[in-house]
């Protein structure tokens, strides 16, 4: 792997690079490829969409209706899996579920100021959502649970779910049908890409139209979320996954190396990034990443991953590496240092923070509780990770008692004056003259 020293005179540039992952890439061509199908679907809903899938996913539905399953598909699936599966599924579902219900108390609550007006903030379920866990070189339940277990603990409505059948085959997975089934989704599309996006948000026969789009997908899927924004709202724009480790001089450089290759092995595009105080575990953790690479079955992707988008960086100490991995902002940050719940004040930027060394990113990816969807490129700079919020919009209330309206009228009619709105104006003052508000002592 490169290795980066921050003594280095060099270094402050190659940090800035790695830092901005990815944008060295021209989007301008996926962009363009993704607006013709969000038109294309647009404009001719259904049959775009099974054109699509044919020319894209490399299978032919026999119908629109050939793309969708159901909630009876989906315990049938469930049933079907092996009794430890469905175990495992139920175990990573009542462990969202308990995790995101806490979230809910978190609503700003009403209040009566002491002009008498009463205001606050309640918070509604969204309506309907859609859901999308990708397909391509891997299969994707856990983000069916991830992204649609909050989207039912907020209260939605109606829950959908796109992902692409197997390429050539159509098939869809039992894993991801099951966990359909204990996720609560409505529908499930076999439709992937930006078509998938697109059925979502504008509708086709077949497909609902949704309020909002989430979960995390490739290049085109993100070009596609771009596009339709305005139209629904979407959760984020996801782009390939990423890991910080920031590791003490006494980390297992196994622990280390296989942190780095379980992000490594989803994409090519994934960096897998080490910050640590100890040349020596630098040196240790780059042999270990080459002897576990060597016979894990997606080595070619890990492999790629390592060697094109990977770093180790040897800081002064940890405070540097602390304070790297927060200029970094990384979707994952794992602290394999002895004290890392101290270390976790110091970070203000990270999609998920995983402190200490029983905490491997992997038990996030599937179990803890926490959404596995979480800001990616730099972007945790500002947002925050998939959650009951995520489904949920907030509506002010405001309520004024006659007292507290013959309170603020004669600024209310001050400033429609200055914007020269007297239909504003009267709008108060027809209330207040009419004895509905008897002004209360200054
Ligand atoms: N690490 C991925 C999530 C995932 N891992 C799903 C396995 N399955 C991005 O957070
Ligand atoms: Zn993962």
């Amino acid at each position: 792997m490169k290795t980066l020293h921050t003594t280095d005179p060099g270094f402050p540039a190659a940090w800035a690079k790695l830092c901005a992952r990815g944008s060295e890439e021209d989007e301008g061509p996926v962009r363009e490829a993704a607006a013709r199908v969000v038109a294309d679907v647009r404009a001719r809903g259904d049959a775009a969409l099974l054109e699509l899938t044919e020319r894209f996913d490399g299978w032919k539905p026999a119908s629109a209706e050939a793309l969708a399953f159901g909630p009876a598909e989906f315990k049938a699936a469930f049933r079907q899996l092996p009794r430890a599966a469905r175990q495992a599924l139920e175990l990573a579902a009542g462990r969202i579920t308990a995790f995101h219900e806490r979230e809910i108390d978190a609503e700003v609550k009403t209040f009566r100021d002491r002009a008498g007006a009463t205001l606050g903030q309640v918070t509604r379920p969204l309506r309907r959502v859609g859901v999308y866990a990708p397909g391509g070189t891997a299969r994707y339940p856990s983000t069916i649970l991830m992204t649609a277990i909050p989207a039912r603990v907020a209260g939605v409505d109606e829950i959908v779910a796109c992902s692409p059948g197997v390429r050539g085959t159509g098939e869809v997975d039992l894993w991801t049908l099951a966990a359909c089934h204990v996720a609560g989704v409505a529908k499930l599309f076999r439709a992937g890409g930006a078509q998938a996006v697109a059925a979502m948000a504008y509708g086709t026969a077949t497909v609902p139209p949704v309020d909002k789009i989430c979960g995390p997908g490739n290049a085109y899927v993100a070009a596609a979320k771009r596009l339709v924004f305005g139209q629904v709202d979407i959760d984020m724009i996801a782009g390939p996954t990423e890991v910080v480790v920031v590791a003490g001089p006494r980390a297992d450089p196994r622990e280390a190396a296989s942190d780095l290759l379980a992000q490594a092995e989803h994409d090519v595009r994934a960096v897998p990034v080490l910050l640590t105080p100890s040349p020596a575990l630098a040196e240790e953790v780059d042999a270990e990443v080459a002897r576990q690479l060597a016979d894990l079955p997606r080595r070619e992707i890990a492999g790629r991953s390592i060697a094109e988008r990977g770093a180790l960086v040897v800081t002064r100490d940890v405070a540097e590496a602390v304070a790297l991995a927060d200029d970094f902002a990384p979707e994952h940050l794992a602290l394999l240092l002895p004290d890392a719940a101290r270390w976790v004040r110091r970070i203000r930027r990270a999609g998920a923070v995983f402190a200490g060394t029983n905490t491997p990113e992997a038990v996030g990816d599937y179990v803890a509780g926490p959404s596995h969807v979480l800001p990616t490129a730099g972007t945790a700079r500002f947002a925050s990770p998939l959650s009951v919020a995520t489904f949920r919009r907030r509506m002010s209330v405001l309520d004024l008692s006659p007292a507290a309206l013959a309170a603020v009228a004669p600024a209310v009619e001050a400033l429609a004056a200055a914007e020269g709105f007297e239909a504003h104006a009267r709008a108060v003052r027809f209330r207040v003259a009419a004895g509905k508000a008897r002004p209360s002592a200054p």
